[in-house]
């Protein structure tokens, strides 16, 4: 059981603003919206309460984040060149949406080099070396317990922190990692924050626009074709389609396009498990994998030498063919259901 956010609130507190030198927040590595979004929140508010703060990361903020309008002045980019000096400057260590630093790819020196770490975390792991970690793998997202934690240091100090550029941050996370209030820890006190972050002026609809509904004419054009070319067999069971590097081309789909194909299979009604096979260009066919129930996408992708989760899971194919490897998968799958 976590301890009271209060009473972690009022013990943090005191350390961040007695700091000499930059409080440096770590994301973890591949930001998303709930790291990034929290380690800004928490940067915007630390400058509110005087200290100086940067984020630190390991490489430029994707694209697909950019709406979010993070100011220039509050990033640091940790290179190989440059990670002594950031060090060096370095007061406290933040870690947020993480805890670890074999999570924050070339930032890692720089947080495991430091003197005092503070962690603010949702994923539970083995062993956490600091005194001033708060972490609950109950919340669906980090960015929940950054807004409590903001909201604690308000009324400690009686002192408005939480402007609408901060709740916005917040809410980006919030809505990122809850999949739009949707996936199954989704809490009530998931929406009770929501509701403050809101109260402070965050923009909801805006956020799941740029979150989740985004696209552009590549991506659009690549999934028409790869969902026009789908195969169902096994009555229906099985779904599967190919993308060739020749369909990449022709439809200028950017890096990243196919995501999504292979849950829109997977959704279909008689579907257990979906398959998107893939040409990346550099002579490997990647397949991404997702399943239902009854159907198990991690025990599937390690017989074909590949890995992850039970519903989700990919694997690759080398030195064979598209239409090839695509019929040995059929087969593969056909007699999995039949085993099952
Ligand atoms: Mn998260």
């Amino acid at each position: 059981m976590a301890e009271a956010m209060c009473d972690y609130a009022a013990k943090v507190l005191p350390l961040l603003r007695q700091a000499e030198g930059e409080i440096q927040i770590f994301p973890h590595a591949k930001v998303d919206g709930d790291c990034l979004g929290t380690a800004c929140a928490l940067a915007m508010t630390l400058r509110k309460l005087g200290c100086t703060s940067k984020v630190i990361l390991e490489c430029e903020i994707p694209q697909r984040l950019a709406f979010m309008g993070i100011p220039e002045d509050v990033l640091t980019i940790v290179t190989s060149e440059n990670a002594n000096e950031v060090l060096a400057s370095q007061a406290v260590a933040f870690a947020v949406d993480c805890s670890e630093g074999s999570r924050m790819g070339a930032a890692e020196p720089v947080f495991e080099g430091a003197s005092c770490k503070v962690i603010v975390d949702h994923h539970v792991s083995a062993e956490v070396k600091s005194d001033y970690a708060y972490i609950d793998g109950t919340s669906i997202s980090c960015a929940e317990l950054m807004a409590a934690l903001i909201f604690e240091w308000e009324n400690m100090l009686h002192e408005k922190l939480m402007d609408q550029f901060i709740a916005d941050c917040l809410m980006v996370g919030i809505q990122s990692d809850s999949g739009k209030f949707s996936y199954e820890n989704t809490k009530p006190n998931t929406f009770r924050i929501a509701a403050s972050l809101m109260e402070r002026g965050a923009n909801v609809t805006d956020n799941a626009y740029h979150l989740f509904d985004e696209t552009c004419e590549g991506k659009v054009r690549l999934h028409g074709l790869a969902l026009s070319g789908m195969q169902l067999f096994a009555d229906g069971r099985i779904a599967i389609t190919k993308i060739t590097k020749a369909m990449i081309d022709e439809t200028s789909a950017p890096e990243g396009a196919a995501d999504g194909i292979v849950n829109t299979l997977r959704d279909i009604d008689t579907v257990m498990a979906a398959f998107v096979v893939r040409e990346n260009g550099q002579g490997e066919l990647r397949v991404n994998c997702r399943t239902k129930v009854g159907f198990d996408a991690a025990d599937f992708a390690k017989k074909m030498g590949g890995g992850g989760h039970h519903r989700a899971a990919g694997f690759t194919g080398r030195n064979i063919d598209i239409d090839t490897f695509a019929d040995q998968i059929v087969k593969e799958a056909k007699a999995y259901l039949e085993q099952a």
